[in-house]
């Protein structure tokens, strides 16, 4: 996507996240890096985030703070991706629903307040339940999430829906499914192992896998989850026809797949399996998702098919790795 001159000013929340650091990343490249204030309650460990625009430290849960930022920089879009995932959601219950619900509800409050042009918040594939349908997960179906993150992700996307119909505020949402990325490490999923069997398998050549080989999911690599996040709050109004949060399918994959791929590079990769209490939750997902809603509206393509992620996710994390390497003696 290519740089353009803009008067837009951005809010990045929960910005040194798996998808915030990427994302931030993207956005201050297309509206310079001055215009992209990234915000999280801790600063970023990654300098790039530090060194390419501003860094507010705040709270999600301050609406005292965010009131304080949202008036020194007036902001026209926000993206509000600070949340607490299903598998750490499951060991603090009450706090999650207080980090991700009145999360939210403050931000949508703050754009309602600020007269704030659009608001991006990522939904998830954890608002579909044991009652869903798994394959080609409809975009209207029965959903009874059992995760306390699936359960705010569904009441959000309730509330987002709410505050387009009641005061107009122009706020859109996708499902995300679990996200594949190299930068950033993601925190407390239940999909994680996706991201953590590529680091095992360059550092020790094996990995214990805690769901069953065949566990199939619906995952997307982080470059289509980003382009979906600029495509979708780039499209005219007119397009958005779905106002809790879009469907977004990418490769259905299990484990022993993502296994073999790594094979391909990697030939005395070994994988085992010792499930967990994640298992039970990763059965209640769907394992593939019909997104021809998003398809149709906005023009939603991924690009990126499991052969073509491996190569990319080894060979950055090869380079990652030796630069990190220590120097010889
Ligand atoms: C998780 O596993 O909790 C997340 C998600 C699918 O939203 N990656």
């Amino acid at each position: 996507m290519a740089a353009k001159a803009t008067k837009e000013m951005v809010l990045v929340i929960g910005a040194c996240g798996q998808l915030g650091s990427e994302l931030t990343l993207e956005l201050r490249y297309l509206y310079g890096g001055a215009n992209v204030v990234a915000a999280d309650i801790a600063p970023p460990k990654q300098a790039e985030l530090l060194e390419s625009g501003p860094f507010e430290q705040a709270d999600v849960l301050d609406m005292k703070a965010l009131r304080h930022l949202a008036s020194k920089y007036t902001f026209t879009h926000i993206y509000h991706l600070a949340a607490i995932l299903s598998a750490a959601g499951e060991k603090n219950p009450e706090f999650t629903w207080r980090l991700n619900m009145d999360g939210l509800l403050h931000v949508l409050d703050l754009a309602r307040e600020q007269k704030t042009a659009r608001v991006f918040w990522p939904s998830s594939i954890a608002v579909f339940g044991p009652h869903t349908p798994r394959h080609h997960t409809p975009q209207y179906t029965p959903m009874d999430p059992n995760t306390v993150y699936g359960i705010s992700k569904q009441a959000g996307e309730l509330w987002c829906a709410y505050y387009f119909e009641k005061y107009g505020l122009d706020v859109r949402s996708l499902r995300y499914p679990g996200l594949i990325s190299y930068k950033a490490p993601p925190g407390g999923g239940t999909t994680d192992y996706a991201v953590d069997i590529y680091h095992k398998a360059l550092k020790e050549q094996k990995y214990a896998c805690y769901l069953r080989e065949d566990t199939f999911l619906p995952m997307l690599y982080m470059p289509d989850a980003i382009i979906a996040a600029l495509d979708l709050v780039q499209a005219p109004a007119s397009q958005v026809t779905v106002r809790s949060a879009y469907n977004l399918g990418g490769m259905s994959l299990a484990p022993k797949d993502i296994a073999a791929a790594i094979h391909e590079h990697i030939p005395a990769f070994e994988i085992s399996y010792q499930p967990d209490y994640r298992q039970q939750i990763a059965d209640s997902w769907p394992q593939s998702i019909d997104d021809s809603s998003a398809r149709h509206d906005w023009g939603w393509k991924p690009a990126y098919d499991l052969p073509a992620m491996t190569a990319d996710m080894l060979q950055n994390l090869k380079t990652n790795l030796s630069a990190n390497a220590p120097l010889p003696l």
